[in-house]
């Protein structure tokens, strides 16, 4: 099985491949990158970070691929550094996924009610027609508001919208009373969510460590509802991990103590 991560390498702050990457990495199977742009530091609580936009050296690495007939199982889309590469992802995925693949697109472009620097409305208008192209998106809750341009609806409604862009919607970062965690819906448009108690603030790089664990799972073919629980069991462990380290939340969750849990996890419930 061959896995493309598209992302971008924050060099600090522990987001994107930096995550990805090592937690995809324990399905066992080939995982390639292909990053959107490289950063100092990500954009969210660091001032005067450096951020190198990649998409020039698209056409020439995916040149070099087809030369190799390289093809995927299973592509995940990320961070991107401008409104243009969601055109290119597009490509990549009509080029370089296999028939019966996977496509999960991350529409990675705000968090804690507000877009990240360097997104606007438009960004948002283009993502919708990626994320109509995935077989999973995993939006935040407020990507997801932003997607479906309703900042007032519940869990319910929101992932019925989702919905109707032809895919399969999990939110994530999804919070009810003390209780935060991944929402989704069952076959029977029933919504099932996977919750832990919730640390105060606001933990950077939540959404890689859930998004990167649940690669894994679902590579070992854990199946779909368990691959959820263990993500977001996973997730909630590292923000507590990183909240006991007392570490600045804006360099990333404390995800490494907690790997063995995970591989733990995923071999207990592998098929
Ligand atoms: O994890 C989200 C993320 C990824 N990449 C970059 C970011 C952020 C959030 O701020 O700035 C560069």
């Amino acid at each position: 099985m061959r896995i493309l991560l598209i992302n971008d390498i924050s060099c600090v702050g522990k987001c994107s491949l930096t995550v990805e990457f090592p937690l995809a990495c324990l399905g066992g199977e080939t995982v390639d990158i292909l990053p959107t742009s490289i950063l100092s530091t990500h954009t969210g609580g660091f001032k005067g970070y450096t951020f190198r936009d990649l998409s020039d050296d698209f056409e020439n690495i995916l040149a070099h691929w087809k030369s190799l007939n390289l093809s995927y199982d299973l592509i995940v889309s990320g961070y991107l550094a401008n409104k243009k590469q969601i055109d290119l992802i597009k490509k990549i995925v009509k080029e370089f996924l296999k028939e019966d693949g996977i496509y999960i697109c991350d529409p990675s472009c705000a968090d804690n009610g507000k877009l990240y620097v360097g997104f606007d409305d438009e960004f948002i208008k283009e993502m919708r027609s990626l994320v109509s192209i995935s077989t999973y998106t995993v939006p935040n809750i407020t990507e997801a508001r932003y997607l479906c341009d309703d900042f007032t609806s519940p869990i319910d409604v929101l992932l019925k919208k989702l919905k109707k862009l032809n895919t399969n919607p999990l939110i994530t970062s999804y919070q009810e009373k003390d209780l935060i965690g991944t929402a989704y819906l069952d076959d029977n448009d029933q919504v099932i969510s996977s919750l832990s108690q919730s640390v105060d603030g606001s933990f950077h790089g939540a959404g890689d460590v859930f998004l990167g664990s649940f690669i894994a799972c679902i590579v070992k073919h854990v199946p779909f509802s368990k691959a959820i629980d263990i993500a977001s069991n996973y997730s909630s462990l590292s923000v507590k991990e990183t909240f006991k380290e007392k570490t600045e939340p804006r360099f990333g969750l404390a995800f490494e103590k907690n790997i063995p849990y995970l591989v733990e996890q995923i071999e207990k419930y592998r098929q």
